[in-house]
């Protein structure tokens, strides 16, 4: 089980316990719980494993939380929160979730309308007898409305880097089966998409019984669904589905080839192997004989399926029917960016906003991951929750970088700002302010309502600022939370190539943004993405592998991402 796991069960018993009207108190315990949990830099199952240590040693861990963590890694269930569960309608909680809605809303919807389900909700809010309540107005029914629709997809789409945690679990689990020779996830996990709807395995086992039984022992799994010979699906207790197929190995590539999908790539693969006499599903590729008899060609693995078909072993990220084929054709696929391509991250928070490290802390820890630079960009003024930096503190802040740099001699330390694109337009701090940093990303954060020709017009105003390096997060969407916000992305990128500005690939797991068919967009238009963590903490920093990954969808190479760069050879390109 790991932290963000436990967090979550920590979350819901405290969104059950307010939707009952529980004690705050005890409500916020949990909530406080969760965080602290998953922050904490260290696995919480390895200290229940370690009986030389106790849970109540964390900050913030009682008693009481940490019975309930012991319960949660070793049975894999919470008792409380089954029964929490059983008190209150499982679709109310898809209705918390609700932008503009929490707990609180939710429990005044249900006693006052009745309002169970999101089709109640949402049938409520245009029968215009939300507004009616106590703390709703018409402007909250408008919200509630248009939240609806995301709501219900974070219903049934899992963010990647959740699925990740869930899939590393699923492969330790089943490793710990003597006679599995062979076990991939496939589908939209594997081809990194950014959310995905059920996970798919595929495994070669001695005995597929065997195998079946221990998968459906899986902690977390709440029923299972389907069992036949070679195929098995489970809905874990999160609502999610897996199914785990046993294939023999004469097919264990073409399966892996054919689950991974998708599915356009894979229709466009059989058209081609028909016109080459072939024929290929998940067991192999076949030569078709006049007689109609088939011979298998390949199967064992996916690289000789590919070659079989005469085409490249394509990363699953680019398996969308896209530009592969074409690329292919023409020699030119892409070799695209890893990870460690990546040297520098140009967009973190210290706890002078509402990071929570100071710039010594990010700086070693930026270190540690094998970087050569960082950029210190926290808020401006405008935002004011995060107690964002007016102009006096900036400059001291930027000369507390100065004397830092000078004890780092082999790392490079941008002095920089997240400055906000003002609502009206214009930037939130003076041009001869901005004129003595580094590094100057703008962002868009207040003003999201705003009709699309006005949020362009602030974007575009900002990039013809010669002191603006960066559009930070573009699009501002937060993936099942928060939809973009209307912005001409086509007039952004040209902009941004016009004036030799970057675009932000935030790499946040709950943000990606850019959005993968926007990189592409800005490859094509020249303008360099940079990747970037937006960590409000030294353990945010891992985040730039999620980034990497979307950067891979959308078919980025090294030479496209500009923090691929030597700190020499990025400073370069920023005397533009
Ligand atoms: P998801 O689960 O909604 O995030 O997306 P996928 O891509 O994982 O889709 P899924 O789980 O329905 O199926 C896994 C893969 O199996 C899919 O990417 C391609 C392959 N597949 C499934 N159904 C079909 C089909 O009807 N035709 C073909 N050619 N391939 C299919
Ligand atoms: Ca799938
Ligand atoms: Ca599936
Ligand atoms: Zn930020």
């Amino acid at each position: 089980m790991t932290n963000q796991e436990i967090a979550s069960a920590f979350d819901q018993v405290a969104d059950l316990l307010e939707f009952q009207g529980a004690n705050p108190f005890r409500v916020r315990a949990y909530r406080n719980g969760a965080r602290k949990i998953s922050d904490l830099g260290e696995r919480m199952a390895d200290i229940v494993a370690d009986s030389s240590r106790d849970l109540t040693e964390i900050e913030g861990i009682g008693k009481d939380l940490a019975e309930k963590i012991t319960q949660l890694v070793t049975t894999g269930r919470l008792s409380q929160l089954e029964e929490l569960q059983a008190q209150v309608p499982a679709s109310v909680l898809a209705i918390m979730r609700v932008p503009g809605l929490g707990p609180k809303k939710a429990a005044a919807l249900f006693k006052e309308l009745g309002v169970e389900t999101l089709d109640q909700l949402r049938t409520a809010c245009t029968e215009q007898k939300v507004r009616a309540l106590k703390g709703f107005g018409a402007k909250t029914e408008e919200t509630i409305l248009k939240g609806l629709d995301i709501a219900k997809q974070g219903d049934v789409r899992t963010k990647w880097a959740e699925a990740d945690s869930l899939v590393l679990e699923v492969l330790a689990h089943m490793h710990l089966l003597d006679g599995i020779r062979q076990i991939e996830p496939a589908g939209s996990y594997r081809r990194r998409c950014e959310t995905i709807g059920d996970l798919d395995f595929l495994v070669e086992a001695h005995d597929a019984a065997k195998a079946m039984d221990h998968f459906g022992c899986f902690p977390v799994i709440a029923e299972v669904i389907a069992r036949g010979e070679t195929k098995m699906s489970v809905r874990l207790s999160s609502g999610m589905q897996m199914d785990l197929r046993v294939v023999p190995p004469q097919s264990f590539g073409a399966a892996l080839q054919y689950f991974t999908g998708s599915k356009a790539h894979n229709v466009e693969l059989r058209g081609r192997a028909k016109q080459r006499g072939l024929k290929i599903n998940e067991w192999g590729v076949y030569r078709v004989q006049p007689d109609g008899s088939e011979d298998y060609l390949a199967g064992r693995t996916e690289a000789e399926v590919y070659t079989a078909m005469e085409l490249p072993c394509f990363p699953p990220e680019l398996r969308e029917d896209r530009e592969e084929f074409r690329w292919a054709e023409q020699g030119q696929l892409p070799k695209l960016i890893e990870l460690n391509d990546i040297r520098g991250d140009l967009h973190t928070h210290t706890h002078a906003t509402d990071g929570k490290n100071s710039i010594v802390e990010m700086v070693e820890a930026a270190k540690a991951q094998g970087l050569d630079y960082l950029a210190i960009t926290d808020h401006s003024k405008r935002v004011t929750m995060a107690n964002g930096l007016d102009a006096k503190r900036l400059l001291a802040q930027w000369a507390q970088i100065d004397a830092i740099q000078s004890e780092y001699p082999d790392f490079r330390i941008l002095k920089g700002i997240e400055c906000d694109i003002l609502e009206k337009g214009g930037m939130d701090l003076p041009d001869d302010v901005l004129a003595q940093g580094d590094w100057i990303i703008a962002s868009v954060h207040y003003g999201q309502n705003q009709p699309i020709e006005q949020i362009t017009e602030r974007i575009l105003g900002a990039l013809e600022n010669p002191h603006v390096d960066i559009i930070a997060h573009p699009t501002g969407r937060l993936i099942n939370r928060r939809e973009p916000y209307a912005v001409d992305m086509e007039q952004v990128i040209r902009s941004a190539a016009k004036h030799k500005k970057f675009l932000e690939l935030n790499a946040n797991p709950a943000r990606l943004d850019l959005h993968d068919l926007h990189c592409a967009a800005a490859k094509r238009h020249g303008v360099p993405i940079v990747i970037s963590t937006d960590a409000h903490s030294t353990e945010g920093l891992d985040v730039l592998r999620y980034g990497a990954l979307q950067a891979r969808r959308g078919g980025l190479t090294a030479a496209d991402v500009a923090n691929t760069l030597s700190w020499e050879k990025f400073e370069k390109l920023l005397e533009r």
